[in-house]
């Protein structure tokens, strides 16, 4: 058969040529901003809402790539690990369950995990922003060799944090106040100190940042913002993926000696360092429920005392709006909901209650939710303050504001 010629009519190729100038543009663009602007790309994400199985699949709806976790036992069985609908963030979704798990660190325990993919490829990676949920099932007993891993992402051949291969990122508990943070061989870059021992039972949202020049990592939960609680200068790291890459979660693949104890919900990882509003954004997309501005102040590790008060207020913020309806207040037992005053939109409501009575101690809760159904709150313990000061107040809420589900 004789070719075809093509014929290209001349204003085509003229189009055609303009077409290929506008796409060297493009790259050149892209190529500057890589290096400039740290916009964030979605490469790989895991939310752990498929159905039963031993397997569980990326989320590649919002451009991740298509990698499926195999998870197993402590013995290396497959096993299912699917939480029950409902397990995971905000009540939301499924969750990664390991909390079969007795003890912190596990030992040898489960391991969701994938190695060896190409589509982990991502090449060479100046710039990043991982994200994930956890919610411990235990206290992290006081070792500081036995820490487990919470993730650990890598180029192929990496099976643990801190590999010899290197061109890895991980976090991994340290003891039980301090998790660490690290990119390649670095031990750590970041030293993650919280207030008090890591918490338990409640979801903790944990975000590290790094533009090549700093890592910063954001803590927050489903009721209250990210905000820094560790950052680290890191000069100049990259982590080189190469052309196929590896995946644990809960776990290290080398031996399976450093599971986790709890679940673990929405894993991601972007190239290029988001801003704080980003990382706040990818937090609400699990938890869109805030709570926050509780006065009197919170009780703080610097024992502050309160001004006298008999205001109790907050603010409750959510992009799906809140219900009059879904405020409430319960203090020493007495439903006192109807006696809150409410203020602001329905999407950020300010909510006052002036009814304390000075030099009396009360026990209750606070809590709302959403047009959703998404609920969030905290306990709260109020005490009159020093009795050289018996006319101040302070509050307890619980470590977290964390999120019930209903009926509560
Ligand atoms: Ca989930
Ligand atoms: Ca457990």
């Amino acid at each position: 058969m004789a070719m075809q010629r093509i014929f290209t009519p001349p204003d085509l190729q003229i189009y055609n040529r303009f077409q290929n100038l506008a796409t060297v543009a493009f790259l050149l663009g892209s190529l500057l901003c890589a290096d400039v602007c740290h916009g964030q790309t979605l490469k790989l994400r895991f939310p752990f809402d498929d159905g039963a199985g031993t397997t569980t699949a990326s989320d590649t709806s919002g451009g991740g790539a298509n990698v499926t976790l195999q998870m197993v036992n402590g013995a290396g069985v497959n096993t299912d690990f699917h939480g029950a609908a409902g397990s995971g963030v905000a009540s939301l979704s499924k969750a990664l369950d390991f909390t079969s798990n007795t003890v912190q660190p596990g030992n040898t325990g489960p391991l969701a995990s994938a190695v060896n993919q190409p589509n982990l490829g991502f090449g060479l990676v100046s710039s990043f922003t991982a994200s994930v949920w956890f919610k411990p099932d235990s206290l992290q007993a006081a070792q500081t060799s036995l820490g487990p891993r919470i993730f650990i992402l890598g180029t192929n051949g990496v099976t643990d944090d801190g590999n010899a291969t290197l061109n890895s990122i991980a976090l991994k508990y340290q003891n039980p106040n301090r998790m660490h943070f690290r990119i390649n061989a670095a031990n750590p870059t970041v030293n993650i100190v919280f207030p008090d021992s890591v918490p338990t039972n409640v979801w903790l949202f944990l975000a590290v940042t790094y533009d090549g020049a700093n890592a910063t990592v954001y803590l927050g939960s489903e009721g209250t913002a990210a905000s820094v609680i560790a950052t680290a200068a890191a000069a100049a790291q990259t982590v080189d993926f190469g052309t196929s890459g590896s995946v644990m979660i809960g776990n290290r693949v080398s031996n399976r000696q450093r599971s986790f104890d709890g679940g673990i919900d929405d894993f991601r990882f972007y190239t290029g360092a988001g801003d704080s509003n980003f990382v706040e954004t990818v937090r609400l997309a699990s938890a869109p429920l805030t709570i926050g501005n509780l006065s009197p102040r919170t009780f703080s590790s610097d024992y502050k005392l309160l001004q006298p008060t008999n205001t109790l207020s907050f603010t409750a913020s959510s992009t799906d709006g809140i219900e009059a309806s879904g405020v409430q207040l319960v203090l020493n037992g007495n439903n006192v909901s109807s006696g809150v005053v409410l203020s602001g939109s329905a999407t950020s409501r300010t909510v006052t209650y002036t009814n304390l009575e000075l030099n009396k101690i009360y026990n209750g809760y606070l809590r709302v939710a959403n047009t959703n159904g998404v609920t969030g709150g905290a306990w709260l313990f109020l005490i009159p303050s020093a009795r050289s000061q018996p006319s101040k107040w302070r509050i307890m809420i619980s470590p977290m504001v964390c999120s019930w589900t209903t009926p509560f």
